[in-house]
């Protein structure tokens, strides 16, 4: 080993202790690799070593394979390769775990013959996720050792489990002490040097389970929806019930290199470091001293407010809610008990994390109590006049150096900031609904907005397990403003021709979780309305003035049954009729493809120019806020990734075709043959 390999080796008695350090994950790159295989070497020439102890330092053991490395050309010894000598090694190796162990991780630990983890330590593979499957023997070993309904869910899904099921389920042999892992494992290496024979996962047989298997897939049909790994890692815990071990771990490699290569996984390792990349905040230092967020306040306790204060409740930060009528204050607290205790009785709470939570809430009437807060987000009705009054009282009222957040989804919040004597202190953070679940946080960088104010939103963000991006002030920011040509296009459709359904249909297929319809009756068909029932300029307009509200009047695009599933609508083929012939909008075959071009292609445009005029810092954060804030499926990575998939000069024809202004950056890249 070079001075400047991740790996050390250390004697201790018989033991040979080698340690991994390669931050900040412990990734198992080439460098890893060889001197993982050094170390062994070493260990087989000495014959004083008994057993080799692998453990890592820092944060974490291996949280996998380095992805980074996916895209250059492969370097020896690969991990299959590695893992496989080590589960035929002579001598005893013991697996030492803290963190996560993940991917490629997993599969060393399960080459080991021994594991030993901390109780806080974590197990899983979630290659799926990156459109992969385990690919270094793990859909082997795990069905030989856990079985296959675990192996399923562990590969197919991807979620980790905890050290202490890994236990029941015999992937780990032994619990060390939280602060001892060393010394346990130590102990343990020694008590097992001698051990004949050595256990080995890959000499076991995976018991055949053809109903389990068959249930999982039917179970997670409409989860797995579209997508290749997670049938490529079902069909592998399969082969591995029927071949022996060489064999499937070869069945396994030709499916991991099929993976590999698929647009999917690309697109999935693109929206895994885009989400990790869009916390980076151009320009500004990473170690930036950010300000001290102790207590929250939220005014406003209706639907946004009260998901808003769960986020940082939940992460054991107080806040203060603010309401003007102590009905609707009530109604409000009220609501987020009756949301934690819902998650109670799902198990995903305790009772007592419930009381904690809510014991952190202060409900007030009164604005002045905000006085000690750290940051205070508005959340009051959309409209400029009620918000510039709200940060104008604020102005007053928070002590200084908070932070004044607006959660306004399309107004400008330098206006807002001008309201104020601090502008510096506004930004706006953009929730999504409901707010204590979506991921995705839009943080609104204003003209004047400071540094380290920005900075602060952005890891609060990760605090209360958000994904932030920072967007521009502009109409809509980013998500909303790229919904707004999909929406207008969606209704022209209509208008020539298309359905509802029909639309929507394409949208589902294309893999969202539902189509610009379905999505109007979730969200709410009078939103925006003007109230007027008597003036009719659109179909919506018809539709909300007949109560047709969406899901929660049980009518709207569509109707619905008591159980909320739709079904088309007569009445609004009829409405729908009628604004055709009174426009006189030409009536044509409309093709899934025409669809496509201008309600998807037509976001790309306008992500264009949103990237044009910097109000995202990068096209792969555009993509975050659709994955994580719209349901764009992530193994489509995005709609900037999809548009370079698609080939940037096909979006450009399909745009012209349909009569659409192309933005001059997208045809820009086009003409070069670039991606965005
Ligand atoms: C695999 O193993 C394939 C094998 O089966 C088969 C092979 C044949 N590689 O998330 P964080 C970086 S596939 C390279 O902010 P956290 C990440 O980009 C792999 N880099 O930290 C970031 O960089 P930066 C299966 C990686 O504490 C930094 O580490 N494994 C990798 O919130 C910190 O990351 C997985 O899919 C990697 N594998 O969460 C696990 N992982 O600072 C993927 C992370 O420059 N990783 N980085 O932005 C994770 O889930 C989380 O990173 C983890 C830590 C839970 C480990």
């Amino acid at each position: 080993m070079t001075d400047t390999s991740p790996i050390s080796t250390q004697r201790d008695g018989d033991i040979l202790i080698v340690t991994s350090d390669n931050p900040p994950v412990n990734a198992l790159s080439a460098a890893v690799r060889t001197g993982i295989w050094q170390a062994l070497d070493e260990a087989e020439g000495d014959d004083g070593i008994k057993a080799v102890l692998l453990i890592c330092a820092g944060k974490t053991w291996f949280a996998g394979a380095d992805i980074t490395e996916f895209t250059k050309p492969p370097v020896e010894p690969l991990l299959p390769a590695m893992v496989e000598r080590m589960e035929g090694f002579a001598k005893p190796i013991i697996a030492a775990v803290h963190g996560t162990a993940l991917g490629g991780g997993c599969e060393t630990a399960l080459g080991s013959h021994y594991r030993i983890a901390v109780p806080s330590a974590k197990f899983g593979t979630p290659e799926v996720k990156l459109g992969l499957l385990p690919g270094a023997g793990g859909t082997q070993r795990l069905p030989r050792l856990v079985g296959v309904p675990l192996a399923l869910e562990m590969t197919a899904k991807g979620d980790p489990i905890s050290a202490k099921q890994a236990h029941e389920a015999g992937l780990v042999d032994r619990l060390a002490g939280e602060d001892s892992l060393k010394a346990d494992a130590l102990a343990f290496a020694n008590e097992v040097a001698a051990a004949r024979p050595i256990p080995r996962v890959g000499e076991k047989d995976a018991t055949a389970d053809a109903k389990a298997i068959e249930d999982f897939k039917a179970k997670n049909a409409k989860r797995f929806r579209g997508q290749l790994a997670p049938a490529a890692n079902i069909d592998c815990v399969e082969a591995a019930t029927r071949l022996p071990l060489a064999e499937g771990l070869q069945f396994e490699r030709d499916a991991f290199m099929k993976l590999m290569f698929s647009p999917q996984s690309a697109a999935l390792r693109h929206i895994f470091f885009a989400e990790r990349k869009a916390s980076k905040i151009d320009g500004i230092a990473p170690d930036i001293k950010l300000r001290k967020i102790k207590r929250v306040g939220v005014i406003g306790a209706g639907t946004m407010g009260g998901g808003i204060s769960m986020n940082f409740l939940s992460a054991g930060i107080p806040v203060t809610i603010v309401e003007m009528k102590q009905e609707a204050l009530d109604h409000g607290t009220g609501l987020i008990r009756k949301n934690y205790e819902a998650t109670a009785k799902k198990g995903r709470m305790t009772e007592a994390q419930v009381e904690a939570a809510m014991g952190a809430l202060t409900p007030t009437l009164k604005m002045e109590d905000l006085s000690d807060c750290d940051l205070i987000i508005e959340a009051v009705f959309e409209n400029m006049d009620v918000k510039k009054e709200v940060f104008g009282k604020l102005d007053k009222i928070a002590k200084p150096g908070a932070i004044l957040a607006s959660n306004t989804s399309y107004l400008d919040i330098n206006e807002i900031a001008a309201s104020t004597s601090r502008p510096q202190d506004v930004l706006g953070l953009h929730f999504f609904s409901p707010a204590n679940i979506m991921k995705l946080l839009e943080v609104v960088r204003g003209d004047k907005t400071a540094n380290d104010v920005l900075a602060t939103a952005m890891a609060l963000a990760k605090t209360i397990r958000k994904v932030a991006v920072v967007a521009g002030v502009c109409y809509g920011f980013i998500g909303n403003r790229m919904l707004i040509p999909r929406q207008m296009e969606a209704m022209k459709l209509l208008m020539e021709g298309a359905t509802p359904a029909r639309v929507d249909k394409v949208h589902v297929d294309f893999g969202m979780p539902m189509g610009p319809f379905q999505m109007s009756d979730l969200a709410g068909v009078d939103i925006g309305w003007h109230r007027d029932p008597n003036r009719i300029e659109s179909i919506r307009d018809a539709l909300a003035a007949e109560g047709r509200w969406g899901q929660k009047k049980g009518a709207g695009f569509y109707d619905y049954d008591a159980n909320r599933q739709p079904s088309e609508s007569p009445r609004v083929a009829e409405i729908i009729e009628d604004f055709r012939k009174k426009s006189g909008a030409e009536q044509h075959e409309i093709t899934d493809q025409e669809i496509i071009e201008r309600t998807l292609y037509t976001m790309v445009n306008e992500g264009a120019k949103i990237l044009a005029e910097g109000k995202a810092q990068r096209a792969s954060d555009i993509d975050v806020v659709w994955v994580y804030g719209y349901g764009w499926p992530p193994y489509k990575g995005g709609p900037m990734f999809w548009a370079g998939q698609e080939g940037l000069k096909k979006i450009v024809e399909g745009l012209e075709k349909n009569g659409f202004d192309v933005a001059p950056l997208l045809r820009e890249k086009a003409d070069k043959g670039e991606t965005f």
